[in-house]
């Protein structure tokens, strides 16, 4: 779309990051569509590239109905992630860094040898050498935590923070383990990885070919996050947070009072 300055609506979102304030959705008043909310989604990363973060990897958002139905947009989308945003597993985050934060669970891929740009992958597991649990941390810079599909796709999706626990080799099958997700160790989200497009693996499908779209060939090294199976809860202070997916283990994130 001519006429949209993406480098000036990325600063809205990077300050509204980098100031835990929440701002009112831009899409409809700036014209937003897909493709340039992408370009904005570039630039407010670049905004990260330019203060010495490093990209390390892709997420994808809205690949489960659970998600789809809590945010109320039903397209599969897909963000960035720096090494900034990457917390260790059982590490600490401080709520007020954020503005609404959630926490939900998430299947980690550590990407290998990945097709060339319009293949298929083939061979999964020459494509990913190790899956993993993870929690992501999404805080949506938008009042509410509400937005229109371009404006998520502007935020970067929500991405604020990740949490990876220990890798393990491709299990045989992914399409239909249990997930957990536990605070203060209740149990408050009840999933499976079915719900993650059928299939998790298949969520690696959809974002070589949604980011190669845009222009973007994911890495040998990369994290990819296949979205999570299980809506998003609030993440408040002093919380513990786990999330379990059977045969793979548990990731673990504490809050700060
Ligand atoms: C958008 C990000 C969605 C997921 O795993 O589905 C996402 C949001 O819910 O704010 O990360
Ligand atoms: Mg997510």
């Amino acid at each position: 779309m001519i006429g949209v300055d993406t480098v000036g609506v990325a600063a809205k979102l990077g300050a509204a990051a980098d100031n835990a304030t929440a701002i009112a959705q831009l899409a409809d008043e700036v014209g937003l569509d897909v493709p340039t909310a992408y370009g904005v989604q570039a630039a407010l990363v670049q905004r990260r590239l330019d203060r010495g973060e490093r990209l390390v990897g892709l997420k994808m958002g809205l690949t489960s109905r659970a998600k789809m139905a809590q945010v109320g947009v039903d397209e599969v989308i897909w963000g960035r992630l720096t090494d900034v945003m990457r917390v260790p597993d059982g590490g600490t985050v401080d709520p007020a860094a954020y503005i609404h934060p959630r926490v939900e669970p998430e299947v980690a891929f550590l990407l290998d040898r990945l097709p060339e740009p319009g293949e298929p992958v083939g061979d999964f597991a020459t494509a990913v050498r190790a899956v993993a649990p993870a929690i992501e941390l999404i805080d949506s810079r938008y009042a509410d935590f509400r937005f229109s599909l371009p404006d998520v796709i502007a935020d970067n999706t929500s991405a604020a923070a990740f949490v990876i626990g220990p890798w393990s080799p491709v299990p045989a099958g992914l399409d239909n383990l249990g997930v957990l997700l536990e605070v203060d160790g209740r149990v408050v989200q009840v999933g499976s990885t079915a719900a993650i497009l059928g299939d998790p693996r298949r969520a690696l499908d959809e974002g070589i070919r949604l980011a190669g779209r845009h222009g973007v060939r994911l890495e040998s090294g990369w994290v990819f996050l296949a979205g999570a199976a299980t809506a998003a809860v609030p993440l408040r202070p002093g919380a513990h947070v786990r999330a379990v997916v059977e045969k793979l283990g548990t990731a673990s994130l504490k809050a700060s009072a």
